[in-house]
C-alpha cells in the first residue's frame, strides 16, 4: 500500500498515512461527471427500490428525512487517482431502506436522474457500507457532487458512489453500469487496485 506524507505545515508535518495504491492525496473537492449536473429539486426527488419480483419501495424527500440520520467520515478514493481522506456526510444508510424489502437478489444497480447507472453487490450496500447522503460538511450537498441526494459507498472506488441517485434495482444476475461497460472493472476496490476490468 502507498504511505504518503501529508503537507500539513508544523507538528502534523511527519505524520504518515496509508492511502490505497496508487493514490495521491487531493485537498479539493474535484468534480466529475459524464455529462451536465441534473437540477432536481429535493421536491421532485424521490428513492425506489425495485426488488427483482418487481415489488417498490419509495421514498419521498420528505420520508427520507424522517428516517434514522446518520453522521458518517469517510476517505473518498477516486479512479483518477485523488483520495480524500476524513470527508463528513449525512445520510439515510442503506441499511435502513433496505429493512423491511423482501430480496434474495445478489445485486443491485444503482440509478440515477440523468441515466447514470453503477452496478454492486447488494451485500456491498448492507452492514454500514452504504448511505444516500445529502449533506457534505455540515452543507446541503452542492448539485455537481449529486445534490439533493447521492449514493455513498466509500469503500469502492467513487465511481460506484452515484450522483443524483434515484434508485436502487436489484438483480439476480450481475450486469455492468455506465462505466463498466465502458471497460471499468466490475467490482472496484481501490484496496486492491481494480481499476480496470482485467485488474
Ligand atoms: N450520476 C453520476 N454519478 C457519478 C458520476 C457521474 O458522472 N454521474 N461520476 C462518478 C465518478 S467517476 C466519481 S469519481 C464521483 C465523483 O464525485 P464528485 O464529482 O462529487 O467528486 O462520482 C461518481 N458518480
Ligand atoms: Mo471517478
Amino acid at each position: 500500500m502507498g504511505i504518503v506524507t501529508r503537507g500539513f505545515r508544523g507538528r502534523r508535518d511527519r505524520e504518515e498515512v496509508a492511502l490505497p495504491p496508487g493514490q495521491y492525496l487531493e485537498r479539493g473537492f474535484p468534480v466529475l461527471s459524464a455529462g451536465p449536473t441534473p437540477q432536481v429539486a429535493p421536491g421532485a426527488w424521490s428513492f425506489t427500490i425495485t426488488t427483482e419480483t418487481g415489488g417498490e419501495h419509495r421514498w419521498s424527500w420528505e420520508e427520507l428525512q424522517r428516517l434514522l440520520i446518520e453522521d458518517v467520515t469517510v476517505d473518498l478514493h477516486c479512479v483518477t487517482k485523488w483520495s480524500k481522506l476524513g470527508t463528513h456526510w449525512r445520510g439515510v444508510s442503506l441499511d435502513v431502506l433496505l429493512d423491511g424489502v423482501a430480496t434474495t437478489a445478489p445485486y443491485a444497480m444503482a440509478h440515477s436522474y440523468g441515466g447514470y447507472t453503477t452496478n454492486l453487490p447488494l451485500a456491498d450496500l448492507r452492514d454500514g457500507q452504504a448511505w444516500v447522503a445529502f449533506e457534505y460538511e455540515g452543507q446541503p450537498l452542492r448539485p455537481e457532487h449529486g445534490g439533493p441526494a447521492r449514493l455513498l459507498v466509500p469503500h469502492l472506488y467513487f465511481w460506484k458512489s452515484a450522483k443524483w441517485v434515484r434508485g436502487l434495482e436489484l438483480m439476480p444476475t450481475d450486469q455492468p453500469g455506465f462505466w463498466e461497460r465502458a471497460g471499468y472493472h466490475d467490482y472496484g476496490d481501490p484496496w486492491r487496485e481494480q481499476r480496470y476490468a482485467g485488474d
